[in-house]
């Protein structure tokens, strides 16, 4: 900013250009999660400096999300990355936790009129979870996009269930989002 740059360029030009570079670096096997970790932790905090002056500027996030594990699964390191990365892709993610009921997603995307959902399951034994979520999101007339992901997900599961979208890991995350994003919003 001493340079001149604006919070916004700092934002867009620097940040979430740097953030695709780790996701893609991740996704080919280049870094792993402590670094992934390190790097979100860098974004989050140097978004904490930025924010008040994007908020003063009017700059406001383009698309907005709610995010969580599902019912019965309590793991969250994945999902927390893939939170932090869509942050980084200077998306407003709503973070319900873990072992959030479909019932919970369903108020969270009324409350939020969200545009994006994420689900993660690391147990097989909690995917069908994952069904219950998107059957009752879809049944109470709501139609956001629904990305899916964890260990024992795939595509074909995603596509079984009725998900918009599948990734295997928090680099092809954003990228996903960001094209079911725009696909759809345009
Ligand atoms: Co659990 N656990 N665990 N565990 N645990 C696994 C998943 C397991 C494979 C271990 C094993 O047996 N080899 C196994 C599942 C077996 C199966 O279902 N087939 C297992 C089990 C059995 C259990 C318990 C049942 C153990 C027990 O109590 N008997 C129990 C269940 C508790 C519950 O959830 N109800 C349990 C508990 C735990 C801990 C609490 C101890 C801890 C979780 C801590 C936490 O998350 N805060 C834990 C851990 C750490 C693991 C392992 C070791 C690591 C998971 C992890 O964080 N990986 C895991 C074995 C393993 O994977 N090696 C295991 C790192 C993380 C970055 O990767 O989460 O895969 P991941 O996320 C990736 C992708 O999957 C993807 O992107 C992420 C980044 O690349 N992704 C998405 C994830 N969500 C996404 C969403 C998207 C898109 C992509 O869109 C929305």
């Amino acid at each position: 900013m001493a340079a001149g740059e604006s919070a916004q360029f700092i934002v867009e030009s620097r940040l979430v250009p740097a953030m695709a570079v780790v996701g893609e670096r991740f996704k080919n096997n280049e870094i792993f999660v402590p670094e992934m970790l390190i790097a979100a932790r860098a974004m989050k905090e140097a978004l904490s400096v930025l924010e008040p002056m994007l908020v003063a500027a009017g700059v406001k996030p383009e698309f907005n999300a709610v995010i969580g594990t599902v019912e019965g699964d309590l793991h969250d390191i994945g999902k927390n990355l893939i939170a932090m990365m869509w942050k980084g892709a200077n998306i407003d993610v709503i973070d319900l936790g873990v072992n959030v009921a479909p019932a919970q997603f369903v108020a969270a995307i009324r409350e939020h009129s969200v545009k994006l959902v994420g689900l993660s399951a690391l147990l097989t034994t909690t995917m069908p979870a994952m069904r219950d979520t998107v059957k009752a999101i879809r049944e109470a007339g709501l139609d956001p996009i629904i990305m899916i992901g964890g260990a024992p997900i795939t595509v074909e599961y995603a596509k079984e269930i009725g998900a918009d979208g599948y990734a295997p890991d928090a680099g092809s995350a954003v990228d996903a989002a960001m094209s079911l994003l725009r696909g759809k919003v345009c």
